[in-house]
């Protein structure tokens, strides 16, 4: 499979340069290495402006409701288990709405990805906070700044015994890519945290490029806490690892 049979004829409605586009190329990279055909995989997205990237993978699947995306791949698994099941969400979806999906998600270790698109903003209604978001973001709903301090989601990744626990920059896209190839190849849950700028909301957390170092393939769990500490979501001060930071070696399930 070529990356470009993963097109569509949809006219692209994100903003200009945002990251997403990045995402899409990475994503169709990533399918077209995985050795497998289009017809073995099923997507699933949310709402929020990462899930557009339905209208723009010649794949099946279904486009669900805000907070849904993971659940909704869920059924899609238990429906049809030879199914590749991709499920894209925005941090918002995930971390607010969705949060529950997630966890049970990486606890039952459903064979099947998903794919956070970390914009620290619920972007696609103009910028609220999400879980994700920074102490003192100012918002049109937060107009004194956020009050509470941010979830970090490979911590809760951990706790959740995931078995697959990754995070990208979304702008490296050869990275990206091939690290979401090693998600897809998970035999597992795999988790994937997508770093990523938005353009018109929250933009004091953009840019966290210099902070951001490749770590190897990590198996060891001590690490991956250690690694998991090393930002807290919450400045940009720290040092973001990116990578796979956990990957179980024991099958589960
Ligand atoms: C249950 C529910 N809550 C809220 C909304 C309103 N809503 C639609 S999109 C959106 C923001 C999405 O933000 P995020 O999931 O972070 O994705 P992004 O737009 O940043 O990619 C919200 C709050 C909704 N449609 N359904």
């Amino acid at each position: 499979m070529n990356p470009k049979d993963l097109s569509t004829k949809e006219p692209i409605t994100w903003c200009p340069g945002c990251l997403n586009y990045m995402i899409l190329e990475s994503v169709k990279r990533a399918i077209a290495g995985s050795g497998l055909k289009q017809t073995d995989f099923a997507i699933t997205t949310d709402i929020g402006c990462n899930s557009k990237i339905y209208d723009y993978l010649n794949l099946s699947g279904i486009y669900g409701l805000h907070g849904r995306s993971v659940a909704t791949g869920v059924g899609i698994k238990l429906g049809n288990p030879k199914l590749k099941v991709l499920s894209f969400i925005g941090d918002g979806g995930n971390y607010n709405e969705g949060i529950a999906h997630f966890i049970h998600a990486l606890r039952y270790n459903f064979d099947m990805t998903i794919i956070v698109h970390d914009n620290q903003s619920f972007s696609l209604t103009t910028g609220q906070p999400t879980a994700t978001s920074q102490q003192g973001y100012v918002s049109k709903a937060s107009p004194q700044g956020e009050k509470f301090k941010p979830l970090n989601p490979i911590k809760l990744a951990l706790a959740s015994n995931a078995t697959f626990i990754a995070r990208v920059n979304a702008r490296d896209i050869n990275h990206t890519a091939k690290v979401l190839e090693k998600a897809i190849k998970h035999k597992g849950c795999s988790f994937v945290e997508v770093i990523q700028d938005c353009l018109i909301f929250n933009k004091d957390m953009n840019n966290k490029d210099k902070m951001m170092y490749k770590i190897k393939d990590n198996k060891n769990k001590q690490v991956a806490e250690k690694l998991a500490n090393e930002w807290d979501y919450n400045s940009k001060k720290g040092r973001i690892p990116i990578g796979v930071l956990y990957q179980e070696q024991e099958l589960r399930r």
